[in-house]
């Protein structure tokens, strides 16, 4: 094996490919509304007040991409970031209402470049953070109502949303505001340590049911739904027995141990798939081991590891996707946002696939016919490392 053999060294070659246009116009309106630095500041790219959004400069927006106020201008977007700050279907732990403003916190972290995957998703998605829907803390079925309308607006629109829970509760009416807009079947692959499927928690359609009540939505058949990572001793079994009578598939750690990573990965895409015109991903940040992701209301031992769970992603999600949630990320368990920081490289990884697989966004070769990339030219307000 030599250096040219690398991974690395193809990366290496493949930024030089990247475009960086929508980097550079950003800079020059960061600049133009920032106004110029101080004298003795060397780099004149860098303006006196921070527009970026990065790091501690972060604007409460997802990755700092602007915040859309006016929803009636949603439409022509990639990608809209939508929270969802309930966690009243919470049966023990509760604190999921803080997962999306912990999550927007922690994804200021992120350049949007990843050297590994070859990606700059500032590059190849247009993203726009559109805020909060208007939760009913006390009410469980007018939050659903107003998270269904919300989620529908969005695949009105044609744009596709990323929404942050939340706990999993939200996953039923994420899933009845797309069914509609799908002109076939919906299937659904879900990560988590449980399965979600039972029909009601203490007489309500809590966190344990969400699944239960999505594969009741006539486009959403549990045959097309597939659950990873099941297992542990904080599952129900009421919902054993649905998922065994409406035929769900359901892989455990113990599969992806004998079988394989890629194995598993690649039949739940096909059982995803089977017949299905669309495919929503919801993960439950719980599927990964307590030990990476603390931050859960209902933590389970035993799970998978990031790793294993951002391969199996980069799998599940190649054929494309209809929509993404991230649920149970409960900041007051967090210890160094490890769990929120999960959740963000969950979307980015799965934005990432999306874009690499050209179903979402322009491809990272795509330079600007227009424009063409000159070498050597870097954007120097962008983070350090570190
Ligand atoms: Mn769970």
């Amino acid at each position: 094996m030599d250096r040219e053999q690398l991974h690395g060294t193809r990366m290496l070659q493949r930024e030089a490919q990247l475009p960086s246009d929508r980097s550079k116009e950003q800079q020059r309106i960061n600049l133009e509304l920032g106004l110029p630095s101080a004298a003795s500041i060397n780099d004149r790219t860098i303006p006196l007040f921070n527009r970026s959004g990065w790091r501690f400069s972060n604007s409460g927006t997802f990755a700092g991409r602007p915040f859309l106020a006016d929803m009636r201008e949603l439409g022509g977007q990639d990608v809209a970031v939508i929270g969802v700050p309930f966690d009243g279907g919470t049966t023990f732990r509760s604190g999921t209402r803080f997962g999306p403003g912990a999550m927007r916190t922690i994804s200021g972290l992120g350049s949007g470049y990843n050297f590994e995957r070859g990606i700059d998703l500032q590059e190849s998605l247009e993203i726009v953070d559109v805020g909060d829907v208007t939760v009913i803390p006390a009410n469980i079925e007018k939050t659903f109502d107003q998270i269904d309308k919300a989620v529908a607006y969005l695949h009105e629109r044609a744009v596709f949303p990323v929404i942050l829970g939340g706990d999993h509760s939200i996953g039923y009416p994420d899933v009845r505001g797309l069914a509609p807009y799908v002109d076939g079947n919906v299937g659904i692959i879900h990560f988590d340590r449980h399965s979600d499927l039972s029909e009601y928690n203490l007489d309500e359609r809590m966190h344990g049911t969400p699944f239960f009540h999505a594969t009741n939505i006539p486009n959403a058949p549990a045959t097309n739904l597939v659950q990873i990572g099941i297992g542990g001793w904080t599952g129900s079994r009421g919902g054993v027995r649905v998922a065994r009578e409406r035929r769900a598939t359901v892989i455990t750690i113990t599969d992806i141990d004998r079988w394989g990573l890629e194995r598993v990965a690649e039949m739940a895409l096909e059982i995803a798939w089977k017949d299905a015109k669309a495919v929503f991903l919801s993960f439950d940040v719980d599927s990964i081991d307590p030990g990476f992701a603390p931050g859960t209301g209902t933590p389970e031992s035993g799970g998978l590891l990031p790793r294993e769970a951002f391969r199996m992603l980069d799998i599940v999600t190649r054929e494309g996707l209809a929509g993404l949630e991230v649920v149970e990320v409960a900041p007051p368990y967090d210890v160094g946002d490890a769990t929120s920081l999960l959740g963000v490289r969950v979307i980015n990884d799965v934005l990432g696939t999306l874009v690499e697989a050209g179903k979402l966004g322009r491809r990272p070769d795509e330079t600007d016919k227009s424009e063409p990339a000159v070498e050597g030219e870097r954007d120097q307000t962008e983070p350090a490392g570190g």
